[in-house]
């Protein structure tokens, strides 16, 4: 493993982190408000069923925010947790195990924290068990200051879906917490009625199930709809309790809610059959950055993920955060790292995606270095080779600093190991 030293070498060459862009500061001192979107992945956005918008809050809303249309879940294991994890700390989820679980009371230099010197109160709110997934003993340690679970709200059978509580409900019954809360705060609203199996009383279903042979497949649409409508009805009540003014709203996919196990059904619906390129590419997930009474608002078309978010927020919220041990890079910014890592070692680049061991092109999805396969002495490099080796680095780097604990030996202020 590598050591204390070897890390910050490392980010120091290779992560920006010093660059501000034209949206340094622009959420100074403004509530954050996150919406973790249940299995929401990005191929529903903009798209139709029937000729029915999917998703029509979500569609109208990216009209009026930044939408970035390439960005990548990291998750493994841990599912939601592992993105919150992403979100939060700027580290990759491990390889074998739940992060949450297994290294749930390390010490990290977590988003929370960081903003709680700028006076900012943080909390999370998620109608389900506090336990589930270890939540509550890893939102100590990321430095979270309340947890509103399951406890806190009135989860009737009436009122559920599925999982739990049903979504539109979940947001109603924040709000009066949410009100109460000190200012400035950072929360985030982590929801549940999309989640697999995807089982929505037909009552309650506002658009048509797909015809396939899968029923994940054909359910998904009608409970990702569910959960547009109760995004729609939360910043309604945002705008009401006089909170939306003085917010911005970050809202992301957790993770894919449909595996490849539905590849048949996939294809079917997008009308092609799925190459290992699509299945990568299905990874994405809806980034969408709300910033009420903002104008510049645009599609971004960069390649970028989860792990990206804690150094975009905190770059927004213009707090320096040059000495940071963390993997992403401000969105916003122009010198980014050249590639996204996922957790098995498959990436994407500007260029090429790598994925079950062969390069393809990034825009036509097709293979770019068949010919070297076949030769047993391989003259030509594959045009994915320059990047396979940085990808794994990166990823034992940010084990290692997991698994040996070893944020708690560095000083975040002077950007050092601490001294003995
Ligand atoms: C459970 C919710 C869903 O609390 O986060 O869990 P998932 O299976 O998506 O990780
Ligand atoms: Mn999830």
């Amino acid at each position: 493993g590598s050591e204390l030293v070897e890390i910050e070498e490392y980010v120091n060459e290779n992560i920006e982190q010093d660059t501000k862009s034209d949206m340094w500061g622009i959420a100074k001192d403004k509530n954050i408000i996150y919406i973790s979107l249940e299995s929401v992945q990005s191929f529903v956005i903009n798209e139709t069923l029937n000729g029915e918008e999917i998703t029509p809050f979500l569609n109208d809303l990216i009209e009026d925010s930044y939408y970035f249309e390439n960005f990548y879940h990291q998750t493994n294991l841990g599912k939601t947790s592992d993105s919150e994890f992403l979100v939060e700390t700027g580290l990759y989820p491990l390889p074998n195990s739940s992060v949450f679980f297994t290294h749930g009371q390390n010490e990290y230099n977590a988003v929370p924290e960081i903003i709680k010197e700028n006076g900012y109160y943080s909390a999370v709110f998620h109608a389900n068990n506090k336990s589930f997934w270890n939540r509550d003993v890893a939102y100590e340690s990321l430095g979270f200051d309340q947890f509103f679970a399951e406890e806190y709200y009135n989860v009737t059978e009436e009122n559920s879906i599925g999982w739990g509580l049903n979504d539109k409900e979940f947001f109603e019954q924040s709000i009066k917490y949410m009100e109460e809360l000190p200012k400035p705060f950072y929360t985030k609203f982590i929801t549940l009625t999309n989640h697999h199996p995807f089982e929505l009383d037909e009552q309650f279903a506002s658009i048509d199930q797909f015809d396939s042979n899968s029923n994940t497949v054909n359910q998904y649409f009608p409970t990702v709809r569910y959960t547009d409508e109760a995004v729609k009805q939360f910043f309604d009540l945002l705008k009401q309790s006089g909170l939306y003014e003085e917010s911005i709203i970050v809202l992301y996919g957790d993770h894919y809610g449909i595996s490849e196990y539905h590849n048949e059904a996939m294809g079917q619906f997008l009308g092609k059959e799925l190459t290992p390129y699509d299945s990568l590419q299905l990874q994405r997930v809806p980034l969408i950055i709300h910033i009420p009474g903002h104008e510049d608002d645009r599609v971004i078309d960069k390649i970028s993920a989860q792990i990206d978010m804690k150094p975009t927020l905190l770059n927004m919220l213009g707090i320096e955060n040059n000495n940071d041990l963390t993997f992403g890079t401000d969105l916003f910014a122009e010198d980014r790292k050249p590639f996204i890592s996922f957790r098995n070692g498959d990436f994407v680049t500007n260029d090429y995606l790598f994925t079950k061991g062969t390069c393809y092109d990034r825009q036509t999805g097709e293979p770019v270095d068949d010919v070297s396969d076949d030769s047993e002495e391989t003259t030509e490099e594959s045009l994915c080779a320059p990047y396979k080796q940085s990808v794994l680095d990166e990823l034992g780097h940010s084990d290692d600093l997991i698994y040996g604990d070893l944020l708690r030996f560095y000083d975040f202020s002077k950007g050092t190991t601490k001294e003995e």
